[in-house]
Formats: C-alpha cells, sequence, structure tokens
C-alpha cells in the first residue's frame, strides 16, 4: 500500500493535529490551508477521487489535505530520476550504489589507485556507499578489507573520493566493527575478538590461512565500551579528513552494533543488555559521537532487521527494530538503509512490515534487497522508499543508471570475483559505450 493510501486512511480515524505533526508539518499546513479554499470554491465534495489503482467514490471522509497528498503523488514524478534532498546533498538521482566488501584494499588494508578507478566508475549513482571499513584493528574480519584509522589509509582513501568528486558522484563512507565476526588470527596480538556476550557463531571465519572455525568471543567489560564507541568516532573524523561526503553505521548483518541490537546475541545484564532501551544504548552513543563530527544530517545508518546472516535472531524483530528506528528519527540523520532480504539459506521464517519501520522513522528511508529497475521505481513513485540502493547490480554495472534509464541490457555478476584478488571483475565490467578506462588520471 502507498504511503499517500496508507496516510489517507490513518487520517479518517486520526484527529488533524496528529496527522500534521508527521513530518514536513508546516509545509503540509500550508497546503491544507489552500486546499481547504480550493475545496470550498470548487464544492467537489462528491466528485470521485482516484489515487493511482483505488477510486474513491465520493471524498467524504477525506480530508483537503489527504486529498491534497493524493494529487499531489498523482501528479508528481517521484522516480529512481528524479532528484533527492539527503540532508545538505541534492542527489541527482535516487540510485545508491549499496556497500559491498570486495577484498581489494592493499597492503596494511589502504585503498590502493585500483580502489579509486572501481568507485569512479560507478560515481553515477545518486550515491556511493563505499564497502564496510574498520574503525580500529580489533574490527577487522577479514583478510583485505579496508581501515580508516590510520595516516596511510586516510590517504589511500583520500584518492577515492577525489577521484568520485572528479566525476561528479557523492560518497559516504561505512564505519564497521565485525566484533565477533572475525579470529585471533586477525586481531592484534592474536587477541580474541569481543562481542557484547560470549556467544560462538557457527561458521568459519575467513582469515589470510583460509577458513577456520568460529571461536567463543570475549564479552565486552562494562567500562570497554566507551572505548568502541571513541574508535567509531576517530573512525569519523578521518573519514572527514579523507574527503567522504557523509558516514554510514553499518548496524547491519550480523556485526558488532547489530550483535548489542538483537536478542539471539546480546545476554548482558548491564545496562547495554536486557530490554531494547539497553541494547540500543551502544548504538545510540555511537551515533552520537558520529554526530558529534559529522552533524546528523550526514550520517546514515543500516540495519537488517530479519536477516540471519552470520548466525543472528531477534526474538521480535518488528518491536525491536521498530523502537531502534523510533529512536533514530528523532536524531535528524540523513538516512535510514534497510536490508529487507535474508542474506543466509537458514530464514527464520519471520517477516515483519517494513512500511511500519520507515513510518516510525519518518526520514529518507533507502531500500535494499533484491530490487529491480522496476520494482524499484515502483517502490519511489509510490512512496514506499525515498532511495533503493543496489549491490550485485552496480558491481556489475559500472553505468548502471544508464541502463536503467534506457532500458539496456545488464552485464551478469560473477560471483567467482567477488571476494579479493586483482581487477578482474572488479574494474573490467564493460560499459555501455566501452569507457572501462574513462576514469584514470
Ligand atoms: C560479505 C562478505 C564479507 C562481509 C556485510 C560486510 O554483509 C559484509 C560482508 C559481506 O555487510
Amino acid at each position: 500500500m502507498s504511503r499517500t493510501i496508507e496516510a489517507i486512511m490513518r487520517h479518517m480515524t486520526l484527529p488533524s493535529n496528529e496527522f500534521t505533526n508527521q513530518r514536513n508539518g508546516t509545509e503540509k499546513l500550508e497546503k491544507e490551508i489552500a486546499v481547504r479554499k480550493r475545496v470550498c470554491a470548487e464544492g467537489p465534495l462528491f466528485s470521485p477521487l482516484s489515487v493511482r489503482s483505488v477510486t474513491f467514490r465520493n471524498r467524504i471522509g477525506l480530508s483537503p489535505l489527504a486529498q491534497a497528498s493524493a494529487e499531489d503523488e498523482m501528479s508528481n514524478d517521484r522516480s529512481l530520476f528524479s532528484p533527492v534532498q539527503v540532508g545538505p546533498y541534492e542527489l541527482r538521482n535516487r540510485l545508491v550504489m549499496a556497500p559491498m566488501t570486495r577484498n581489494r584494499a592493499g597492503r596494511g588494508n589502504v585503498p590502493q589507485p585500483m580502489n579509486a578507478l572501481y568507485y569512479a566508475q560507478r560515481a553515477s549513482a545518486g550515491l556511493i556507499i563505499t564497502e564496510a571499513t574498520q574503525v580500529s584493528p580489533q574490527g577487522v574480519g577479514y583478510p583485505n578489507t579496508p581501515g580508516i584509522h590510520n595516516t596511510e589509509q586516510v590517504q589511500g582513501w583520500r584518492q577515492v573520493t577525489q577521484a568520485v568528486r572528479r566525476r561528479g558522484g557523492r560518497i559516504f563512507l561505512q564505519l564497521w566493527h565485525v566484533g565477533r565476526i572475525s579470529h585471533p588470527s586477525l586481531q592484534p596480538d592474536g587477541a580474541l575478538p569481543v562481542a557484547p556476550s560470549a556467544i560462538r557463531p557457527e561458521g568459519v571465519a575467513h582469515t589470510y590461512e583460509g577458513t577456520k572455525p568460529f571461536v567463543t568471543p570475549r564479552a565486552l567489560e562494562t567500562d570497554e565500551i566507551p572505548e568502541i564507541v571513541a574508535q567509531f568516532r576517530a573512525g569519523a573524523q578521518h573519514a572527514l579528513e579523507a574527503g567522504f561526503d557523509g558516514v554510514e553505521l553499518h548496524a547491519a548483518n550480523g556485526y558488532l552494533i547489530d550483535q548489542f541490537l538483537r536478542d539471539g546475541t546480546n545476554r548482558r545484564t548491564d545496562v547495554y543488555g536486557g530490554p531494547i532501551e539497553n541494547r540500543a544504548r551502544f548504538l545510540k552513543e555511537v551515533v552520537e559521537a558520529v554526530a558529534e563530527v559529522w552533524g546528523p544530517d550526514r550520517v546514515g545508518v543500516r540495519l537488517s532487521p530479519t536477516n540471519p546472516f552470520n548466525s543472528m535472531y531477534d526474538s521480535d524483530p518488528q518491536a525491536t527494530f521498530g523502537y531502534v528506528v523510533t529512536h533514530l528519527g528523532r536524531q535528524g540523520l540523513a538516512y535510514l538503509h534497510v536490508v529487507e532480504v535474508d542474506q543466509s539459506e537458514e530464514t527464520t521464517g519471520q517477516v515483519i512490515n517494513f512500511g511500519r519501520l520507515r513510518d516510525a522513522f519518518g526520514g529518507m528511508y533507502m531500500a535494499n534487497g533484491g530490487y529491480d529497475y522496476a520494482r524499484a521505481n515502483a517502490s519511489i513513485a509510490n512512496g514506499d522508499s525515498d532511495l533503493v540502493s543496489f549491490g550485485r547490480l552496480f558491481l556489475a554495472n559500472p553505468d548502471l543508471p544508464e541502463r536503467f534509464a534506457n532500458n539496456e541490457l545488464l552485464n551478469t555478476p560473477d560471483h567467482t570475483t567477488f571476494y579479493g584478488r586483482g581487477d578482474k571483475g572488479y574494474t573490467d565490467y564493460p560499459f555501455l559505450e566501452s569507457l572501462t578506462t574513462c576514469c584514470h588520471g
């Protein structure tokens, strides 16, 4: 159901002040006054009104405000290609390149020129979100993933941001700490990975010596948590120095922040565990720290409420994430980015209503997970989302917006080259017009 129709139905049972409290309240109020005047003059109470596929026989019970938004929806041309304001930025389209781990950082987890070329090739996205990037050596969980915790890494990332900017693109850095999804061989001094609780994930870690069974992580002491918040703050500061346009917090897919949020991985009995108000405390503190560096309107947050990937589970994801997004909605963030699908063969079978999360957040909603052009466009046109991020399609099609716009065929992603090693399957996917070398120099 579109957001407008939902709003209309809600409005039939809500007092009008509750409705006008929603986002853009003032603008809507002004519109309501204008529409009331017009409605009085034209008296169309018994004229039919069509809102997409639904025709109302008359307008009784449909407030002038609801009529205005319905008419707006019909007359507006929201699509993947309409510009959108995200924080201080007007993005030229609503196609976002999703964060994707590619394991191609250079020595010392420093981004290299090949990485700059890869991102610059994809600069026609309305927004690029980088691959997940460690805020500290403790936050590392895979080989050759980039960091943002030392000067060399900041310099490496600066080449990336400059290359993207030269092509007129916008780029946010995704800040990451893997928590328990690591292995002593990837940790400083061979230490145990850390987590909210000492619960071992199923499966294997990916190390420089191949895969190894996950170990039981060490539960963080309460007084260690501010140090990790400080790692995120420092990562945010480094991202600013590296020339990014903003940052996204990786609070999804079973990494450290998500491990605190969901009750399957958080069995703490201190102020960071137990009820969701406590489980969300770590995320709240990280958001606050990072927003102090960037301002909240250049900070996005990524969540994956039902994704079981990395042995994740929550007993009540609608309530857990309803609370989380309601809190985030009050912070004035750039956007909420939601992985709406399960990225694991073991599905929990849990179904939640993402529209309710979107409404509870109230700001820019970025949808992710298995969208193609038609579905993404429809989602934006009917108000179900404001932005859509594409992973594999962007990986394989550096000029994805152009291909969508012209209804062109798409390159097929090559799974064998997703993770690691060289430019094959990285910077050599063809452009429509063989512009593969477009971004050098
Ligand atoms: C695939 C392989 C390694 C890491 C995520 C950062 O799922 C990842 C990731 C994905 O968010």
